[in-house]
């Protein structure tokens, strides 16, 4: 069978270097959640759209909140404008975010309710998404790398669950216990539907993919492999039997000493590494695995800036220094972060 076609590589990401072993004292940098709130620019385009769904949902104006920070910062990655709940949107499980209140679903909480996801009918949507993807290929500047992204099974799940954000995840972890059958039924369905969305955004352009996983860190360890690793594994399988070249980089958030399992097991070529990881973890345990990781400074020092951010940043800089590693934040910007900060940041960063 034909490999499914895409876009040929671009031959200058300074992005894929760690992947392929080249290595530098002046490490790659992008940010989760780099476009956003803190942005003015995001901001007025985000009230122009109408709802957040509705600037998911629209080609141009995703692109174009995509590319605000690229030229702010000139980061050496772009990440898809999306969110990691357009999938269970596209299910059809219904999605709205309410002003002030963060995501609301219609909550699916038991085996009988998944007959209301229909993974047949998330074409439409999902080729909006992988629109958004074809126009950034065609704007993003030749040295910046493209990353895709998905929530990784078990995030989504907690959200499909409960219906909203939580604290504890009770909903899922639940249900995941009282029913393993049917919860797998649930976590199958997300495995299938994440390798079609990863995939299409690959062949629309994509090249790199992060998989998203904010609630590892809530799971015991027999749960953390069932509901994560495992999950993991298979999209990573799925993606690899296609794409065997596109580098994955998973982020298991709070999975702690499991992330050397999470490693072993999954496949990602990277880890994305929370605020928690000790640098020195980051800088030798993982360098006898074959893996990129990246992270992992707290995003609150990014509001705080001045000296305190400078010398964590030296700190991990001089750690990493020659290793296979992608600076990035522990975990997303948060909204009051001072956009001249991040300017400060990138500077410390390349030394200049
Ligand atoms: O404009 C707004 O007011 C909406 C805020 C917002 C934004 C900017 C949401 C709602 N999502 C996003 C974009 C987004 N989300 C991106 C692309 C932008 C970028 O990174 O530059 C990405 C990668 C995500 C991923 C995402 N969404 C995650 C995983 C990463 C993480 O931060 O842990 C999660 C958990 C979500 C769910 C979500 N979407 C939005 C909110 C407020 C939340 C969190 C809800 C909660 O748990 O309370």
């Amino acid at each position: 069978m034909a490999k499914p076609s895409r876009p040929a590589p671009k031959p200058s990401l300074r992005l894929l270097d760690p992947f392929k072993g080249v290595t530098s004292s002046t490490p790659p940098i992008w940010l989760m959640r780099q476009a956003g709130r803190y942005l003015p620019e995001y901001r007025e385009v985000r009230a122009k759209a109408g709802g957040f769904l509705d600037l998911c949902y629209n080609p141009a104006l995703a692109a174009e909140v995509t590319l605000q920070p690229i030229r702010r910062y000139g980061f050496d990655a772009a990440i898809l404008f999306a969110d990691i709940l357009l999938v269970p949107d596209a299910l059809g499980q219904g999605l709205r975010f309410a002003e002030g209140e963060g995501p609301l679903l219609d909550p699916i909480t038991s085996a009988s309710d998944l007959s209301r996801l229909q993974p047949s009918a998330t074409r439409p949507k999902y080729a909006l998404v992988a629109e958004t993807v074809a126009r950034l290929r065609q704007d993003l500047p030749k040295e910046t790398a493209l990353i895709g992204f998905c929530g990784a099974p078990w995030t989504v799940a907690t959200y499909m669950v409960e219906g909203r954000g939580s604290k504890d995840h009770a909903a899922a972890r639940f249900w995941a216990y009282r029913d393993r059958e049917g919860f797998q039924k649930l976590i199958d369905i997300l495995v299938e539907t994440s390798i079609d969305y990863l995939g299409q955004q690959v062949k629309a352009g994509a090249d790199v993919l992060q998989i998203f996983d904010t609630w590892a860190g809530v799971l015991p360890d027999d749960e953390l492999d069932r509901w994560v690793v495992e999950p993991t594994k298979r999209i990573v399988e799925g993606i690899k039997a296609s794409y065997p070249d596109v580098p994955i980089i998973g982020f298991p958030r709070g999975a702690g000493a499991a992330a050397l399992w999470y490693v072993s097991e999954t496949g990602v070529d990277g880890l994305g590494c929370d605020t928690t990881m000790p640098p020195y973890m980051m800088g030798e345990t993982f360098q006898d695995e074959p893996v990129v990781v990246q992270g992992n400074l707290d995003p609150l020092l990014l509001v705080v800036g001045g000296d305190a951010m400078d010398e964590r940043v030296d700190e991990i800089l001089e750690l990493m220094d020659g290793k296979r590693f992608i600076f990035n934040l522990g975990h997303g910007i948060v909204p009051q972060t001072p956009p001249e900060n991040v300017a400060r940041l990138v500077e410390r960063v390349r030394g200049s």
